[in-house]
């Protein structure tokens, strides 16, 4: 789950425009254990905050700047939200990642944190270094860095000395991609390795997917429960429909990538009631639809089998490689004995971690996958089949 707080939430906007004071800030009820739990209720395994979005301001105790929550009345001034989320998600035992602007319009720097002088891009860099130092050391394990927009100067020796194991959103040290697009879907196929050498600032996209490529950089799909990142007091009626948001995840989770879905505190520092119904609701739904196969198998080789003991109803396949030895497949089809005769149910090439196939429901006695190509003998962690009974 994505978390999008900044100034902009008092202004109706989804970029800051510096208007309103560090001092008129003060989300009283402000909860991260409400944000846990609700990224606990769609079944999030971690949150990306936005600790500092493009306008610069700050929500924890930084030495670099006074747009920041020292300057606030929240808690006196003494409040930190980086430090309350990451107790919160320690609790919880979700895992915890920060973006980090390097755009930063307070302090006139623009995308990728570029400055107008050397003197000023200089400056820049010695403040964005510490801020993404007290970020990785003050808070325990940050395992996600959003480097939203790339970033076009070097911290790799900050990544490796505190982050080590964090992933890394755009930038020269990328090691996810950006999808592409803000609608929660990925293309397929969605191979999960690129060519590298190509693009310095790590910013890659889907479209950059190579079978044959040499670096794994899977994507991560960002996207919005309403239609804007911030929360505003006019748009309630866009909060999305299950449906619309199990379409996402079938089409992101679904294609070997991450969704992170943006839930977004309003000014009281809450998420609001529907929203966190929402998504309670979506999580729900995710279980229900793939929480129980009808019947499921593992195992290696261009072929397996199920053969349930009497004929069953199923909708939908979920297949999935073991990829700590590479996504090997590249051309398959799901077949099911109808009637006696075979009958192709779903193909395709990219496989990776999950796939998610629908098609009309179909009674079958027997379900097979075929692999008709692969780079090496596929190893398949999971083949399995539902009967979601879903549109
Ligand atoms: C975009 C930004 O412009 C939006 O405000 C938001 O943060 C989104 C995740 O990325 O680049």
């Amino acid at each position: 789950m994505f978390i999008h707080f900044a100034p902009n939430t008092w202004q109706d906007k989804e970029g800051d425009d510096l208007s309103i004071k560090p001092k008129d800030l003060n989300p009283k009820k402000l909860d991260t254990d409400q944000w846990v739990a609700v990224a606990k209720s769609m079944g999030a395994k971690y949150i990306v905050f936005v600790a500092k979005h493009v306008g610069g301001f700050c929500w924890w105790q930084t030495e670099t700047t006074d747009y920041s929550v020292k300057n606030t009345p929240w808690k006196g001034g003494q409040g930190d939200v980086m430090a309350d989320l990451a107790k919160s998600c320690k609790k919880a035992g979700i895992a915890l990642g920060v973006y980090l602007s390097p755009r930063d319009d307070y302090f006139k720097i623009v995308t990728g944190g570029k400055a107008k002088t050397p003197e000023a891009q200089a400056d820049y860099e010695a403040k964005f270094r510490i801020q993404l130092t007290e970020l990785l050391t003050k808070y325990g394990d940050i395992e996600e860095v959003w480097f939203d927009g790339s970033l076009v100067f070097g911290v790799k020796d900050i990544l490796d000395k505190h982050a080590p194991n964090a992933v890394v959103f755009q930038g020269p040290e990328a090691s996810i991609r950006w999808v592409g697009n803000e609608h929660g879907f990925a293309p397929d196929p969605a191979w999960n390795t690129v060519k590298f050498g190509a693009k310095k600032w790590g910013n890659f996209t889907a479209a950059d997917g190579d079978p044959n490529g040499d670096r794994w950089l899977p994507n991560e799909c960002d996207a919005r429960i309403r239609n804007t990142w911030f929360w505003r007091t006019d748009n309630l009626e866009t909060l999305k429909s299950v449906d619309d948001l199990m379409e996402m995840y079938e089409l992101s989770v679904g294609r070997s990538s991450t969704l992170l879905l943006n839930n977004t505190p309003d000014p009281s520092g809450l998420i609001p009631e529907p929203d966190a119904k929402r998504s309670a609701e979506f999580g729900a739904e995710i279980k229900r639809r793939y929480k129980y196969p009808v019947i499921d198998t593992a195992g290696t080789g261009t072929e397996l089998n199920m053969g349930p003991s009497s004929p069953v109803t199923i909708d939908a396949a979920m297949i999935q490689e073991d990829i700590r030895k590479g996504e090997r497949i590249r051309e398959y089809t799901v077949e099911g004995l109808v009637d006696g005769e075979w009958k192709v149910l779903s193909k395709g090439t990219a496989i990776g971690y999950k796939k998610i196939d629908r098609f009309p429901a179909v009674e079958v006695s027997q379900i097979r996958l075929i692999v008709s190509k692969s780079a090496a003998n596929p190893i398949i962690s999971k083949f399995a089949v539902f009967n979601t009974g879903a549109k």
